[in-house]
């Protein structure tokens, strides 16, 4: 499963909305016949790839020696771009002797949602589930939230001074290094959509592309109730699209809004003003803050604060003298 992992993470720019999955199918003493992943948006899913390349095994079946396919997801069951794979499964069990199918996490998708194994364990083949399921499930944590929670996963991310600012309320102040910034873009192309406020578009005239990372550009989101934004801004470039909420700028109404345009991801890069209206929501995941020590604006835009804190510290980092902290929002 711990490979699957590794395969399904080859996946990780290339298929959103859908979910990264890794398969591997074993037998003959843990030997490793066959592996695959889901490489690409609407195309074939792991189980398929991994399964297609394991023809070799069709001569030692004959020794009788059953295999386990290894899966990171729960098997479709559903025809969506592709059919089922647990139809495809079921197809070869004879073929290639599959007798037991162990599952990492389950599909929240409501379209297959236990229908997957429902279908494997009614043609006879052992099931497992729940093999490394946290670990699964944190992979896909942007597709399980948009399926379970029917809302995008929220990233509040900035970066502040030592001495705790954000920015000027006039001009661009540079805070992080050409490290930190090319983390910042890798985290462009994780998530599949950015967002920023009305300020930010109109100090920093960001682009908001992904430009120092492999995958695409994320969609860019930006909130202007008075619509003050002049179309020829970077953020409306042709590089990416740019949805605008200007009418409705309710978090819990854009959430949804997002859900339905099947946007599983949201990285919300600024302003101040925004970041904190979300903190006061409560609705986020993630907070991702970057410090630079060696930096004192002696005023400014106050960095958002949170009295609680921003949740538990998953993880520290130092670059080229910055602190990334992420906290997970529990
Ligand atoms: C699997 N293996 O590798 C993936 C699965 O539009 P489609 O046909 O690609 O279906 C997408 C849905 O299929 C997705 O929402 C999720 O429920 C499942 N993804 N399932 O068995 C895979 N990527
Ligand atoms: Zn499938």
């Amino acid at each position: 499963m711990a490979r699957c992992l590794e395969l399904a993470r080859l996946g990780e720019y290339y298929v959103a909305p859908n979910p990264m999955v890794g398969a591997v199918l074993v037998a003959d003493e843990d030997r490793i016949w066959s592996e695959g992943w889901h490489r690409q948006y609407g195309g074939p899913h792991a189980e398929v790839n991994c399964l297609m390349g394991a023809e070799s095994r069709r001569a030692e079946v004959v020794s009788g020696s059953p295999a386990t396919l290894f899966v990171s997801l729960e098997p479709c069951s559903h025809f969506g771009k592709t059919p089922p794979c647990a139809d495809l499964i079921i197809s070869k069990k004879d073929e290639l002797n599959i007798r037991r199918v162990v599952v990492g996490s389950l599909d929240p998708n409501p379209k297959v949602a236990g229908g997957g194994i429902k279908k494997l364990r009614d043609a006879g083949i052992e099931v497992v589930t729940g093999v490394l399921e946290k670990e699964c499930r944190h992979l896909n944590r942007r597709f399980i939230c948009l399926h379970e929670k029917h809302r995008p996963y929220v990233i509040l991310k900035w970066a502040q001074s030592a001495d705790g600012y954000i920015g000027s309320p006039d001009q661009r102040v540079v805070i992080s290094n050409p490290l930190t910034k090319q983390v910042v873009h890798k985290m462009r192309a994780e998530n599949m959509s950015i967002m920023v406020g009305t300020n930010t578009a109109l100090i920093d005239n960001p682009k908001l592309l992904n430009t120092h990372w492999a995958g695409r550009n994320p969609i860019r989101i930006l909130l202007d109730r008075h619509r003050r934004v002049p179309l020829n801004y970077n953020i409306f470039s042709h590089d990416a699209e740019t949805i605008v909420y200007s009418d409705n700028t309710e978090w819990q109404y854009i959430l949804s809004d997002l859900a339905r345009r099947n946007i599983h991801s949201v990285l919300v890069e600024g302003g101040a003003t925004l970041l904190k209206n979300i903190l006061s929501t409560g609705i986020y995941d993630e907070v991702h803050l970057e410090i630079n020590p060696g930096l004192n604006l002696r005023g400014g835009i106050p960095a958002p604060v949170a009295e609680c804190g921003f949740g538990s510290l998953f993880e520290e980092q130092t670059i080229e003298n910055n602190i990334l902290y992420t906290y997970v929002h529990v």
